[in-house]
């Protein structure tokens, strides 16, 4: 079998990465480990910058999200048990948010995918890459027993975190990391948001707590547990009242509460792999990059990395410029590192750090006073989280 781009993951990454170079005319194969189901089983993020929303409508998949989804114009912040909207929309020139569940997105991604009849590989076992230092890159994989062999001109490695691709490379790169000393346990539920037209994220002394929705009947939830924390630790009434108690007063007596459809527990971490690009090889979302959670940020961050790869493709096939392929791990590194510090940033400022003295503290509540009643500061925060332009710095 031959193609033109070798795609490894049909996560949220790998799917649009495929239907961008197929709307473009460009040959795509989908090499996937796990089955669709289990890639839609997996429930994780649910806030889109318009840079999202917008390249949904360019990969022809934008009917759905702009019907279903969710716009919020504002972030509620709750400290000392007291709540401080930030209206985002009137702090960024009229820019939104979407709550649209990535769930959504991956099945409308595989809805056309399947609908346009590309071909994409599942259940594949041992998949390796490889001669992507060479001219003649190749990906191997096995079903039921046999090996196959796809031939190819570039692989885009959207594996994951936990992928073959970066591991391939693992001598040629520089990792950067930090490991918080705390996760989230997360809880979906048929019921109504508390809060449907903003994500509510809680600074309390008990710990932090989140506010979201998949939508208007389905709600997302989440508190901050210690590291090592196993999610039978946590009922479904334990879950509700830490919640509560991570609220303020009225928002804890108005949310409405019902049996679990799913609970998890999520490490936070914070990690880029540097370079993005190794010849004929190029990294794109969590393969390349984790932030932590707060801030919605990850899958975002996935599409810009597969909007500046899917151009550099493009250019490459259309215009015989190469220009964009040579510049994709700089110009993607440089929008990765604004959401590292971003995410890094408000995890700072919204936890309880178990090691933090009294004096990180009291910093941590200066920082909150000042952000709530600082106009120039509530800016900063509403600029990152509805996403800094794609040519931001070039300009
Ligand atoms: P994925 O989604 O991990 O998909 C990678 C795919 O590659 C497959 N794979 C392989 N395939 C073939 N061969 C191999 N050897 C393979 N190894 C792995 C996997 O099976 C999988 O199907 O990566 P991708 O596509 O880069 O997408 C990244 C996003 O999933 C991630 O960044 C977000 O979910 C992060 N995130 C959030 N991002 C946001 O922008 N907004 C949010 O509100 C938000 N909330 C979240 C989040 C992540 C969370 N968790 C659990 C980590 C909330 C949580 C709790
Ligand atoms: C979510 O809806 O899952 C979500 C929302 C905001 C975040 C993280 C996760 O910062």
């Amino acid at each position: 079998m031959r193609t033109q781009v070798a795609i490894i993951g049909a996560g949220p990454s790998g799917l649009l990465l495929g239907q961008l170079l197929h709307k473009a005319g460009i040959d795509n194969v989908i090499i996937e480990r796990q089955s669709p189901d289990y890639v839609l089983g997996r429930i994780r993020a649910g806030i889109l910058e318009q840079i999202m929303v917008d390249l949904l409508h360019e990969a022809g998949v934008g009917e759905r999200v702009a019907k279903e989804g969710t716009v919020h114009h504002s972030i509620e912040l709750v400290y000392k048990n007291t709540r401080h909207p930030i209206d985002v929309t009137g702090l960024t020139n009229g820019k939104v948010v979407t709550a649209y569940g990535q769930t959504e997105i991956t099945r409308d991604l595989m809805d056309a995918r399947q609908a346009a009849g590309l071909p994409t590989v599942y259940e594949a076992a041992n998949v390796s890459i490889h001669g992507f230092d060479g001219a003649k890159p190749s990906v191997r994989y096995e079903i039921d027993g046999q090996t196959h062999e796809l031939a190819c001109d570039f692989i885009a490695g959207c594996d994951g975190f936990h992928g073959v691709c970066r591991a391939t490379v693992q001598d040629s790169i520089t990792e950067y990391e930090k490991v918080y000393p705390f996760g989230w346990v997360g809880l979906l539920a048929d019921v109504p948001p508390v809060s449907p037209h903003a994500v509510v994220y809680a600074n309390s002394e008990r710990g932090f707590g989140l506010c979201s929705m998949r939508s208007l009947t389905r709600s997302r939830y989440y508190v901050q547990c210690p590291i090592d924390d196993k999610v039978e630790q946590w009922s479904d009434d334990r879950f509700w009242d830490e919640l509560r108690r991570r609220l303020d007063p009225a928002m804890a007596e108005a949310i409405v509460t019902g049996p679990s459809i799913e609970k998890s527990i999520a490490p936070l971490r914070s990690f880029v792999a540097e370079p993005m690009r190794f010849g004929r090889l190029f990294l794109a979302g969590d393969a390349a990059h984790i932030v932590p959670p707060t801030g919605a940020k990850g899958l975002n961050l996935a599409a810009s990395d597969v909007k500046y790869l899917s151009t550099a493709f493009i250019e490459h096939y259309a215009e015989k410029s190469d220009a964009g392929i040579d510049h994709y791990s700089q110009r993607a590194l440089a929008r990765v590192w604004r959401a590292e510090r971003f995410s890094w940033w408000l995890t700072s400022l919204m936890h309880r750090f178990p090691d933090t003295g009294g004096f990180g503290q009291k910093v941590q509540e200066a920082e909150l006073e000042y952000l709530v009643n600082s106009e120039a500061m509530s800016r900063s925060l509403a600029e990152n989280y509805v996403g800094l332009p794609l040519d931001f710095g070039q300009r």
